[in-house]
């Protein structure tokens, strides 16, 4: 629609005065709005529509203390070699997990932890490089050295995030890692079928059991072999009694969840 009346106005033809004044007045009058719906669609998120445009985030939304699933430990600081990180380097999150970070600042340095999109985290971050703004959204929390605080989130969306440091100068030092959130069904909706574990080679990532029907795979009881990540290998022993759940992960049949 600005398209539309930039061209007029730029290529003038014969028009009277009184449709000149209203496209003049109407062009006007979005120039007025824009700056509105820029500052919506891009600040931080601060004065009163805060919680609104939190709550829009496609990172998720601030999270409630009564409904935090983990609570992890998370470490910023200065390493002998230059290198500034945060410890655990990655996180992986199931989409509608609510999640305790515990920031704690180890090092000597002020730094910061900020959770959003790789995009919004390179824009930020070309801004604080002009001016030094301190972040205060309910997506992120800056520390003193010593200083901990936490920073508690709901991831709504699955994705790619990033969690990082934008004060100029700590994101190329190495503060910044993905956070990956996981499009998984609700733990209430899985269907957990009982299986026997046949065999299992830990070495191949594989193991064979003897299962029950799996009705989200369309398929009968018999005896099967799984893919399993090496934390859930560890948990089994052969001859042992489960109830699991598998998907194609991959294309590959796994076991996703054990209990
Ligand atoms: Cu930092």
């Amino acid at each position: 629609m600005s398209f539309e009346f930039k061209t007029t106005l730029q290529k003038p033809t014969i028009q009277d005065q009184t449709m000149k004044n209203l496209l003049l007045t109407t062009a006007f009058s979005l120039v007025l709005a824009a700056p509105v719906f820029a500052a919506g669609a891009h600040s931080g998120g601060h004065g009163s529509a805060e919680a609104d445009h939190a709550a829009m985030m496609l990172v998720g939304m601030p999270g409630k203390a009564a409904d935090v699933d983990r609570t992890i430990d998370v470490t910023m600081r200065e390493t002998d070699d230059g290198q500034m990180i945060f410890e655990p380097a990655s996180f992986d999150f199931d989409a509608g997990q609510t999640i305790r970070f515990n920031v704690k600042n180890d090092g000597e340095l002020e730094h910061e932890f900020v959770i959003d999109t790789v995009e919004r985290n390179v824009e930020h971050k070309a801004m604080m490089a002009e001016m030094d703004m301190e972040h205060d959204d309910p997506n992120s929390v800056r520390l003193d050295a010593g200083a901990e605080d936490d920073v508690v989130w709901t991831f709504t969306n699955a994705g790619t995030f990033e969690f990082a440091c934008l004060i100029p100068g700590h994101y190329e030092s190495g503060m910044h890692g993905p956070i990956t959130v996981s499009d998984t069904m609700a733990e209430a909706d899985l269907e957990y079928t009982t299986g026997k574990i046949k065999k299992i080679d830990a070495k191949a990532g594989k193991v064979t059991i003897i299962h029950g029907p799996l009705v989200n795979l369309d398929m009968p009881a018999m005896t099967m072999v799984f893919r399993a990540d090496e934390a859930t290998i560890a948990s089994m022993s052969e001859g042992q009694d489960i109830e699991f759940v598998a998907d194609r992960v991959k294309g590959k049949l796994t076991v996703t969840r054990v209990r």
